[in-house]
């Protein structure tokens, strides 16, 4: 039996609308635990990490709140590495995305332990490919990608001690349509591969997930970093920076019942929900219905 390690990082600090730090209390009245457990997983509570408050500061050095930030990354940084260390499956709850910088350089520095491919799909409406000197705002969760990549500031893309940690042939981004102009520059000079909503339009999400998951095999760890405002803010509200135009419900079970399908699911990150622009907790609903289908529910009647 697979034991999921679900790790609570209740902060907004790399955002500057307030509200992600509720996130995770958000998907526990969802049901989140109950779900896992009725997939037939061993579920772990280790409850929410500290750090510190949201200082609600202006950007510093087109940096907001930098020193808040690197704290809770490195809290995510040593509970997920912890997890893994113990054989589990980590499910980072957020709490804003700059958390998936701590999470995800845990996670490729457990790879290069065990000798382990890695694979991340990042789901998102953004590339958060922003370096402080393009970004629109300073925000921190508009960056992850690029520190991951190793541009940001240092103690941002050294938690691992391997600086890139990781590369960018080891990332997929899906559901993206809304991309700052350095952005794209960054995103092209890296080669990162970027199925934006236009090529799911024109391929389908069938297509963008078999080629996002090209070249996976058994010695393949699959991360998946889960922004929620990748989905249409019709189904998904909750959210702080909605953008029109993201998947639908039955592209978004499409996606999770595909990497369901690999068998290969290693760690999780769930961000950006928002309960305080939630209706009625829909979204952390939504979020809980998602999850399971990752984890092999299925509506499927064909034998
Ligand atoms: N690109 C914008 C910025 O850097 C928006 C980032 N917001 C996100 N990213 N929610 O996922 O500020
Ligand atoms: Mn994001
Ligand atoms: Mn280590
Ligand atoms: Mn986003």
């Amino acid at each position: 039996m697979k034991t999921i390690s679900l790790i609570g990082a209740p902060t907004d600090v790399g955002a500057s609308v307030k509200g992600a730090g509720m996130g995770p209390d958000a998907l526990r009245v969802a049901g989140l635990n109950e779900a896992l457990e009725g997939r037939h997983l061993k579920v772990i509570d280790h409850g929410n990490l500290h750090g510190p408050a949201n200082p609600w500061e202006q950007p510093v050095n087109g940096l907001r709140h930098l020193k808040e930030a690197i704290d809770w990354n490195q809290a995510v940084y040593d509970a997920v590495d912890n997890a893994l260390q113990n054989g589990h499956i980590p499910m980072m709850l957020g709490g804003d995305h700059c958390l998936a910088i701590g999470s995800i350089s845990a996670v490729a520095e457990h790879c290069r332990r065990v000798g382990k491919k890695l694979r991340v799909l990042w789901f998102d409406a953004h590339a958060d490919s922003n370096l402080s000197t393009i970004s629109p705002t300073g925000n921190i969760h508009g960056m992850p990608v690029a520190c991951l990549m190793g541009h940001g500031p240092k103690e941002l893309i050294s938690y691992g001690g391997h600086t890139p940690a990781m590369k960018p042939d080891e990332i997929r981004q899906i559901g993206i349509r809304s991309v700052d102009a350095g952005e794209k520059k960054f995103i092209h000079e890296m080669g990162i591969q970027v199925y934006d909503m236009r090529y799911i339009d024109e391929y389908g999400m069938r297509n963008v997930m078999s080629s996002a998951l090209a070249g996976i095999d058994s010695n393949t760890h699959l991360h998946v970093s889960f922004d929620m405002d990748c989905l249409d803010p019709a189904i998904a509200p909750g959210v702080g920076t909605a953008v029109l135009g993201g998947p639908t419900y039955r592209e978004a079970q499409l996606c999770m019942e595909m990497i369901a399908d690999t068998g290969l699911l290693a760690s999780l990150d769930l961000v950006e929900l928002n309960p305080a622009l939630d209706l009625r907790n829909q979204t952390a609903i939504l979020a809980v219905d998602l999850i399971e289908s990752l984890f092999g529910k299925s509506t499927l009647v064909r034998m």
